[in-house]
């Protein structure tokens, strides 16, 4: 298959990657500069390919918050990183070094420890600049990333510099007050409470000013907004407009999610999060003008391991309490680990599609002077069940979340994750295997071809009666190959040209 990969300029350059290396990533880090790479190359969140590969963790370090967010119950972690309604278990500083070290021995390509929650890191500064302190003395292959909600950002910024800490997460909702107003009712500042558009007012400001100060000094800013239909969805691309302006490196857009069980503002109020198609919009309409971060998970304030997977479990107080680490030992296994995954990262394709963001199939279309027909093609989605590596390689039954990428004539790009639960728990839990499987095919509404490694009758054939197409042909190949591949096996088959129903008998 010939593909054309695009330039950041746009410009088509055909018959291999944008970037000067293969081992380039769907994000394109390959075209950053040298320092910025560096910094993002093994970092989960700030590089789409790197969070195939590569593990963060965080520590509960942080229950203390100085603002209160509508969306946000102090019963549960901070909802601007975490997913609502979660709790985490908070740890003194000590006991948060312990289990930082256990995890790392245990899960070399763990590479980010987070400090994320349950309330705001930078609220609680003495509790997490001696956790900062003592790992990077004690763990100095780890890098150290923080989330906050800036209002205490500008006062902390030289100690977080101190601490070497190269990726801070600022929650911008809106630029405005009068919007902040509605999405924060208070805040304390200097020992008092200020409320409406005056505290939305300072927020706004200590935000902007703690962002300017980071970007100044070199530190790599991500930007989290929470997406609250009716509230800020029209002001966000603004918002998009102006952190880029001020250099911020990446934009997240996160769907608010309100349960009335959660007894949050907008979860009691009825407010509604935004579909997963309204996220992609918005995201869509950011993405002019900044970087976007589509690979997020929400994941909580005591989360390890893989982006979407949780073996906090594992590493729970009593289990690590009486455990002693040789991290120096620790230290060249991981090394040696993260040398194997950037070795296999820089292997060349499995196929001879190459990998980049903005790979565009090559199609036999119409050009000046032929007369080959055009044929008809939409951009589609599919779903993939992936357990790492960036390769199509789980069962469908095993898959407790989906990667959603986009395909289209322009190329193969991943626009979300969506969670499912895992459907199959063995034979011993079959009965409510049916109820289980039409969640999952809920939550994949809108993908119309499922791709894993291998997927059972049943559910195969209630997918297809869904009109989405299971396809377990590519299993193992590397998903944005396995995706291009599909996408052209789709047009071969005039899928385009068929209504979905159509299409399934098709491909039955
Ligand atoms: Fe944690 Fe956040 Fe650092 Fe990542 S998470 S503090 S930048 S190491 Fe990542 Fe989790 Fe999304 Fe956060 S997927 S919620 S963006
Ligand atoms: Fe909750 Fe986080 Fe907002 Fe604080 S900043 S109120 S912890 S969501």
């Amino acid at each position: 298959m010939t593909v054309t990969a695009w330039n950041k300029h746009g410009n088509a350059q055909r018959g291999g990657c944008a970037a000067s290396s293969c081992g380039s990533s769907s994000d394109a880090v390959a075209q950053l500069p040298d320092a910025i790479r560096a910094k993002v190359n093994n970092h989960p969140c700030f590089s789409e390919d790197a969070h195939h590969h590569y593990a963060r963790m965080h520590v509960a370090v942080a229950p203390a918050c100085n603002i209160q967010c509508h969306y946000c119950n102090r019963k549960y972690d901070c909802s601007n990183e975490s997913r609502p309604g979660v709790v985490s278990e908070v740890l003194t500083p000590n006991q948060a070094v312990k289990k930082v070290l256990a995890v790392a021995a245990a899960i070399p390509q763990m590479t980010v420890l987070g400090i994320a929650g349950p309330g705001d890191p930078l609220a609680n500064s003495a509790r997490t600049f001696e956790t900062f302190r003592q790992l990077s003395e004690k763990a100095p292959d780890i890098k150290l990333c923080v989330s906050t909600n800036g209002l205490a950002l500008p006062a902390a910024v030289d100690e977080l510099c101190q601490h070497n800490i190269e990726h801070v997460t600022i929650t911008i909702n809106c630029v405005d007050p009068d919007i902040g107003a509605k999405i924060y009712p208070w805040i304390f500042w200097n020992n008092r409470r200020i409320k409406g558009r005056q505290a939305a007012e300072i927020l706004i400001a200590q935000q902007q000013k703690g962002l300017e100060m980071l970007v100044a000094r070199g530190v790599l800013v991500k930007v989290n907004s929470v997406l609250i239909p009716g509230i800020n969805d029209a002001h966000l691309p603004e918002v998009s407009r102006i952190v880029k302006a001020k250099g911020a490196f990446l934009h997240n857009v996160m769907p608010l999610i309100a349960e009335a069980e959660h007894g949050t503002f907008y979860g009691l109020t009825g407010q509604r999060g935004p579909t997963s198609e309204e996220l992609q919009t918005l995201q869509d309409a950011c993405a002019g003008d900044m970087r976007m971060m589509r690979h997020c998970r929400q994941c909580r304030a005591d989360a390890v391991g893989m982006l979407g997977e949780d073996r906090g479990q594992e590493f729970t107080l009593d289990k690590i309490e009486h455990l002693e680490v040789d991290y120096a030992a620790a230290m060249v296994h991981r090394a040696e680990v993260h040398a194997a995954i950037e070795a296999k990262r820089a292997a060349p394709a499995t196929v001879s599609a190459p990998r980049s963001a903005e790979m565009l199939v090559s199609l036999p279309l119409t050009t000046a002077g032929t007369k080959t027909p055009t044929p008809p093609t939409r951009p589609i989605l599919m779903a993939v069940a992936s357990g790492g590596g960036g390769l199509v390689n789980q069962h469908f039954g095993e898959a407790n979340e989906f990667l959603i990428y986009e395909a289209s004539v322009r190329g193969v790009r991943l626009v979300g994750a969506r969670t499912t639960g895992r459907y199959c728990h063995g034979s011993a839990h079959c009965e409510d295997g049916d109820t289980r499987l039409h969640k999952t095919i809920r939550v994949l509404d809108g993908c119309e071809v499922v791709l894993c490694t291998k997927i059972g009758f049943e559910p195969w054939g209630q997918l297809e009666a869904a009109g989405i197409i299971p396809n377990s042909e590519h299993a193992l190949e590397r998903i944005e190959d396995a995706i291009a591949a599909v996408y052209q096996e789709l047009i071969a088959a005039n899928y385009f040209k068929q209504s979905r129903i159509e299409t399934q008998r098709l491909t039955a």
